[in-house]
């Protein structure tokens, strides 16, 4: 009853003529879908011109991160306004790289879901612990409260159509995926948090991805779960071939 999602995080990938002839073979090639809908999330740089190219597709585009204002004088960002503005449909926020390298707080991120929101973007609002937060058995307290401080007041009108990302940080980027029941674990626990801010319906109908290492070889798996509706894709979004592969996996 979810409409899976599968997104492609390129992160600080790509030449210019590599995006565009990616994107050109994906919107030749990923048909309309009931099942699935396909996000790209390039780097900034290519918004606008990838955009444009999928303006008449199925395939969606994201931003990797964005500023919380609408304009201003913050020399290097960008403005969910001027997203909206270029069709950008969809932005990541939070994700562990944000956090980790550029100082992300959950207060930061939860400005950022309400400045989305006010724009008309859907936000994929990441989360996850480190490994030692997993080791200490802490994993659904840290990923409850992430959810909880991203999603502060967030309207219940609104907070469904949120996407979020549950991506441990020690399967990012590493070969290491998180056990399919695991990550439906910590998905499972994640709706409950939603169930227990918004009630149960609001729960069933908002998406959650996994993101960590996802491949064509391990996407079945984790897509069979209950509470997985989608992947976000670092690595295997890189090749149109196997970034296609998931998407096939999904529909
Ligand atoms: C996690 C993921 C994409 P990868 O960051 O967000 O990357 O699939 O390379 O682990």
């Amino acid at each position: 009853m979810r409409k899976r999602i599968i997104a492609g995080n390129w992160k600080m990938y790509k030449k210019a003529e590599e995006a565009r002839s990616f994107m050109k073979e994906l919107v030749d090639t990923v048909p309309a879908s009931e099942n699935v809908e396909t996000v790209i999330c390039p780097p900034s740089l290519y918004l606008y011109e990838l955009a444009e190219m999928t303006k008449s597709s199925t395939v969606g585009i994201g931003a990797q991160t964005m500023h919380e204002a609408k304009e201003g004088a913050f020399t290097g960002e960008i403005s969910p306004k001027m997203l909206t503005d270029i069709g950008v449909g969809y932005v990541i926020l939070g994700h562990s790289e944000r956090r980790q390298y550029f100082n992300e707080t959950d207060e930061a991120v939860n400005r950022k879901v309400h400045a989305a929101f006010e724009y008309g973007l859907t936000p994929i609002v990441c989360v996850g612990e480190t490994l030692e937060e997993r080791e200490a058995g802490k994993t659904v307290d840290i990923v409850a409260t992430q959810v909880k401080k991203a999603f502060e007041g967030i309207a219940d009108s609104l907070a469904p159509t949120a996407v979020i990302a549950y991506e441990p940080i020690w399967a990012i980027g590493t070969g290491k995926t998180a056990t399919a029941e695991n990550a439906n674990e910590v998905c499972g626990a994640i709706r409950n948090t939603i169930s227990e801010l918004y009630g149960k319906d609001v729960a069933d109908a908002l998406r959650i991805q996994y993101g960590g290492s996802v491949k064509p070889a391990n996407i079945d798996e984790l897509l069979s779960m209950e509470h997985i509706d989608g992947a976000l894709v670092g690595g295997a979004s890189l090749e149109a071939a196997s970034f296609l592969k998931l998407i096939e996996a999904g529909s």
